[in-house]
């Protein structure tokens, strides 16, 4: 193939020093993409699974050449114990898809590396010079290995000067790490997922497990305590119906149920005092604002009888049992999710339910690296967990990573939404996409459309040429995928793990590292980076950085260590390196300190907001969206690419609705129904499940226009938009 040695050789010149020769010499990051087959494998390596934040371990086998063959999940590991759900087993199938971007594409135009580099850094360089250095934004991901994210934020922020950048995580976990941050002085889930088999009652809230987290589930399934599992869900889930008890809340009535819980709770006087009297802060407050909440008056707002709601408040605050308080999404994705989260919070704290095995407030994340996104990305905090408006914190950084201080931001950068506002407005002009697709999955997408015309650049870098977002890009550049790369993902109990190169990326493709190592160089902020030569090297970096941070993994010594112990959960400081043996699975606050300056946690709360969008005689049902199935991921980039996770899930979009519903509408199984609400219109098929509430409707999120339907509306704390409810009308198409 002698394009690629020419250029090989224009790179060479281009970039002219050791990086180049670097970037070229690395195996698959720059290979022609032909696996070579073999039937036997040769040699096993483990990865951390690419899709959600349960953080699997897969062993991969592998080839002579040691490309993988096949995989399955590995036994040994303390998260998934020898099991996967079909995504994991599929995850090398989406590596070979025929849309798969293999050289950078200008205008739909396929161009050499050395092209687009300058394209970039020109176009980019001329809007910065022209409107300003905020005038160019960037949107990033959870599902990179986080020296990826780091360094794409070190880039970006420290090289480039952008002050503006946020991830998709804001969709995902933005209200869950505000919840936590203001409680606890840290972003912190404190559990580990042995708690899910050692909990003798879990309440699980706007969480779907068996289909989002199936192996947590299983997880839960291995609990031995005969446990009481309750959910709290609109929808008889897959989760509900297998639970002990399902709470069929009203849409958004959880707010005043966890205040009237906690009503219950403190009028009985089932509280844990000690707790609250050696770690618990604004207890009297709380008490009494909570006074008002009896469970007659949230029965309108709840959906729930008095009985219901008192029976629930005994459950969860038995004196001796250890309960465990689990959310996902139905709880984060809100106008009020901040409040709705703490609000669980406050329900384990003051019945002394958090830091003792089988408890905890905990939410679950989503993507497979959204904890790393927290830590890393250098967007909504310093790299590390740090503060960019405390000056203590950005000297630290600045000394650790050798970055002049200056050019590190004084001044926290706008959320997603704002940044998209901003796009409206005018102030951002060129916005750069990464590993996310924003046209799809963003809230009020036909917006987004739109405003793209008010770009003056937009580039998108995927490992498909053919997503929504990268459609309509200016600049696409071709990324490698998980398996093609290294680096490491840090799951939902805070475990970090590594993930292995097993396969060449196809044609031109890059790792994502090596696009943001040649950037850099290329917009000549490349000494910053001299350091930054590979990701156990940025690693390495990035521990450093967490040194006396709660999450302190000083202690670790290098990706070979993680995969030693098993995957590595912080803290891990130092000293456990001395230690004969540390604990695989570790909670925190066993001690029952928290990371606030008092060491004591917040009980936090305000009264229930109002909804954004209330259904209305011209709008009568009430829209939830969600995951479908456990064979479909996000906006189905990768998993539709699989012909065995495509059997097992509609291929057309369907609309859950109930069948005294469907009678009145009169519409059958698997008819057409137009969907509209104010801001847009599908056409979904009707599948009649009695498992959603009369007056409701369920749209999976995996089909490409249902954000055209959703209301964007945000939580004020974390600006989390609201994607789990709005009006909508239910017509039949006309003939
Ligand atoms: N198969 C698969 N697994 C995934 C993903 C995927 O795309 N596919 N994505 C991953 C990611 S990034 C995430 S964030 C997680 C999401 O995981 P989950 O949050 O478990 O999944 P969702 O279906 O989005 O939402 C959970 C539930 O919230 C309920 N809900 C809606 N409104 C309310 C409400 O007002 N109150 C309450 N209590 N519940 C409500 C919905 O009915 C739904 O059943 O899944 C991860 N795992
Ligand atoms: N209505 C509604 N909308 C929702 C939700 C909902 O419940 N309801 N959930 C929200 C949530 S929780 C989430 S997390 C978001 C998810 O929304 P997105 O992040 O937009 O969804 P994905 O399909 O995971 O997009 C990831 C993109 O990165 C690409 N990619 C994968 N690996 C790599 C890589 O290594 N490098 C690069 N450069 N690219 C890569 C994929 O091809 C894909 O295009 O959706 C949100 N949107
Ligand atoms: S449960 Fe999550 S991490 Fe485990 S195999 Fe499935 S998608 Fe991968
Ligand atoms: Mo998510």
């Amino acid at each position: 193939m002698p394009a690629l040695k020419d250029k090989k050789n224009t790179l060479f010149r281009r970039w002219n020093g050791p990086l180049t020769e670097d970037l070229l010499r690395t195996p698959g990051n720059f290979g022609l993409g032909q696996v070579p087959v073999s039937s036997s494998p040769v040699a096993t390596t483990t990865s951390i699974c690419g899709f959600c934040a349960t953080g699997c371990n897969l062993k991969i086998h592998l080839d002579a050449e040691g490309n993988a063959i096949n995989l399955s999940p590995e036994g040994k590991y303390p998260v998934n114990t020898g099991m996967a759900c079909p995504k994991g087993w599929e995850s090398l199938t989406p590596l070979t898809a025929s849309d798969r971007a293999t050289t950078p594409l200008l205008n739909n135009e396929e161009i050499d590396w050395t092209t687009a580099l300058n394209t970039f850094c020109d176009r980019f360089k001329s809007i910065q010079k022209e409107h300003g250095n905020d005038s160019v934004a960037f949107l990033s991901t959870g599902q990179i290995p986080f020296e990826e994210m780091a360094f794409l934020g070190a880039f970006a922020k420290f090289g480039m000067g952008v002050t503006h950048g946020d991830g998709n995580t804001r969709q995902c976990m933005a209200t869950s790490v505000v919840a936590y941050k203001q409680a606890f002085g840290f972003d912190s889930p404190p559990y580990t997922y042995q708690d899910f088999e050692e909990s003798d009652v879990l309440l699980f809230t706007g969480a779907n497990p068996c289909i989002a987290h199936p192996i947590m589930w299983q997880r839960v399934m291995q609990n031995k305590r005969n446990p009481e599992i309750i959910v709290i869900d609109p929808r008889k889930t897959e989760t509900a119906q297998v639970a002990t008890r399902h709470v069929p809340l009203k849409p958004k009535g959880d707010l005043s149920l966890y205040y009237a819980l906690a009503h219950c709770i403190i009028r009985d006087d089932r509280i844990d005092h000690n707790f609250i009297s050696q770690s618990v802060d604004g207890y009297d407050d709380f008490a009494a604002f909570v006074k008002d909440y009896t469970p007659e008056s949230v029965t309108a707002a709840t959906g729930q009888s008095v009985e219901e709601i008192e029976s629930l408040a005994r459950t969860i605050s038995q004196p001796g049992k250890r309960i465990s308080f689990w959310w996902t999404m139905g709880v984060n994705q809100s106008y009020e999710g901040v409040r709705t989260a703490q609000a669980l919070i406050n329900l384990a704290l003051i019945t002394g339910n958090i830091g003792k095995p089988g408890t905890g407030a905990n939410s679950i994340t989503g993507q497979c690296n959204a904890m790393g996104s927290r830590l890393f990305s250098n967007t909504t905090n310093l790299l590390g967990g740090h503060d960019f408006q405390n000056p203590e914190h950005r000297q630290k950084i600045s000394q650790l990573l050798e970055i002049p201080e200056e050019r590190i931001p004084t001044e926290n950068s706008w959320a997603y939404d704002q940044i998209i506002s901003g796009i409206e407005s005018g102030k951002i002009k060129g916005l750069w996409i990464i590993a996310t697709n924003t046209a799809h999955s963003w809230i009020n997408q036909s917006a987004f459309t739109e405003l793209r015309k008010k770009l003056d650049f937009l580039v998108v870098q995927d490992m498909y040429h053919s997503t929504e977002t990268a459609e309509i890009a200016d600049l696409v550049l071709p990324a490698a995928g998980w398996g093609e790369k290294s680096g490491c993902f840090i799951n939902s109990e805070r475990r970090i793990g590594t993930i292995k190169q097993v396969r060449r990326a196809p044609g031109e493709a890059l790792s994502d590292f090596r696009i943001f190592q040649a950037l850099a160089h290329v917009w000549g902020c490349g000494t910053l980076f001299k350091k930054w030569t590979h990701p156990e090297a940025v690693f390495q970096l990035l521990k450093s950085v967490t040194k006396d941070q709660p999450c302190d993994i000083t202690g670790i010594n290098d990706y070979a260590h993680i995969d030693q112990l098993g995957g590595v959960q912080w803290p891990y400081p130092s000293e456990y390196s001395n230690k004969e043996s540390v604990e695989r699975q570790r909670r925190l606050f066993e001690n029952g300190q928290f990371y606030t300056p008092n060491k004591r946690a917040n009980l936090l709360y305000s009264p229930p907001a109002e909804l954004p969008e209330p259904t209305s005689d011209d709008y009568p049902f009430t829209l939830l969206t969600g995951r479908g199935t456990s064979s479909q991921w996000h906006t189905q980039t990768r998993t539709g690419k699989s012909d065995i996770l495509k059997k097992l899930y509609p291929k057309d979009v369907y609309i859950e609705i109930h069948p005294a519903d469907a009678q009145d509408l009169n519409v059958k199984d698997n008819e057409l129904l137009e969907v509209t609400s104010k801001r847009g219109h599908i056409t979904a098929r009707v599948y009649l499940a009695p498992t959603v509430q009369r007056g409701q409707a369920f749209l999976p999120m995996h089909y490409n226009m249902i954000n055209q339907l959703t209301y964007p509306s945000f939580d004020p704390h974390s600006r989390q938009p609201n994607y789990k409810h709005c009006a909508i009308k239910l017509t039949k198409p006309k003939q």
